[in-house]
């Protein structure tokens, strides 16, 4: 079961909706509709009987999908994948021992990655940094994460960073990656019962620029180092959610060291089991 945030013609009331083939059932609306629905226990039930007394719903394609989240904070960890230790050690010339270390330690890295407000659903803009001039997306499955840490379901993330500002010191990493529209999420919530098993979730990158693809990758959560669970775990340590939260698995696909994302690319990102992630980039708007 996969549901989405959306609103519709003029209307500016949020809906949640289930997509059934090419059509959206509308589930609930408000501005925390989707945490109302995510966060009960029998959601399924619920969202079951909704269902069955609503109407016809809309075409997915009359629709304009939100950002899958209402009040959650979104979280990332980094260094999960090799080649994300790999593309750290290079970028970075006075602290690559630290991200050996990380990889290969039982606490992972995980960093406070977005407020809500600075997070965009598919079809819009993510930001390139103004001061900076390498920057990358970093295509990531995210975890959905109910206030009890109970792992609800899974959407696309693109945590949008800036590898020179990262790289030139560790302590700017808040600054290399949080700002506005900073962080991409979407198009869909797909409920955990009806995601595919872990070693057959891929990820796959696309980079558009000019109307050609500049830049294709694709990678598997099974070269992940770390367990959803452990993640999880490190993340509620003294660490309570009242809104749930959304949790980035780390990047696994990282573009060649001469490439930096521009105004006017396009950043696709497809996760099987999900569906497409497309975002253009801006710089300076
Ligand atoms: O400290 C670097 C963060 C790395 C990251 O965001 C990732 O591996 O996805
Ligand atoms: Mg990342």
């Amino acid at each position: 079961m996969q549901l989405i945030k959306f609103t519709v013609g003029t209307n500016p009331m949020p809906f949640v909706g289930v997509i059934k083939d090419d059509t959206v059932i509308p589930v609930g609306s408000g501005h925390r509709c989707l945490t109302e629905i995510l966060h009960a226990r029998d959601r399924v039930d619920r969202i079951e009987k909704r269902i069955a007394s609503a109407g016809d719903g809309y075409a997915v394609s009359a629709v304009r999908r939100l950002a899958p989240l209402d009040d959650q904070e979104v979280w990332g960890a980094g260094v999960t994948y090799e080649r994300s230790k790999v593309a750290r050690e290079l970028e970075s010339t006075q602290a690559a021992t630290f991200y050996d270390r990380v990889y290969r330690a039982s606490r992972p890295e995980l960093f406070f990655k977005a407020t809500p407000s600075r997070v965009v659903g598919t079809g819009k803009a993510i930001r390139v940094r103004r001061d900076t001039r390498w920057c990358v997306p970093e295509p990531e499955l995210a975890l959905v994460l109910s206030p009890e840490l109970e792992l609800i379901g899974f959407t696309i993330g693109n945590d949008v960073s800036a590898r020179d500002i990262e790289g030139e010191n560790p302590l700017y990493l808040p600054q290399a990656k949080v700002y506005d529209a900073c962080c991409a999420l979407g198009p869909a919530i797909t409920l955990a019962s009806a995601m595919p098993a872990r070693e057959a979730i891929g990820i796959r990158l696309e980079i558009e620029r000019g109307g050609a693809v500049i830049f294709g990758g694709e990678t598997s959560i099974a070269r992940m180092a770390r367990g959803f669970d452990e993640l999880i775990d490190w993340l509620g340590r003294d660490n309570i959610f009242p809104a749930g939260v959304v949790l980035l698995t780390g990047t696994g696909i990282v573009p060649p060291d001469d490439f930096s994302l521009a105004a006017g690319d396009v950043v696709r990102i497809t996760i099987n089991g999900i569906g497409l992630l497309e975002n253009p980039v801006i710089q300076g708007e």
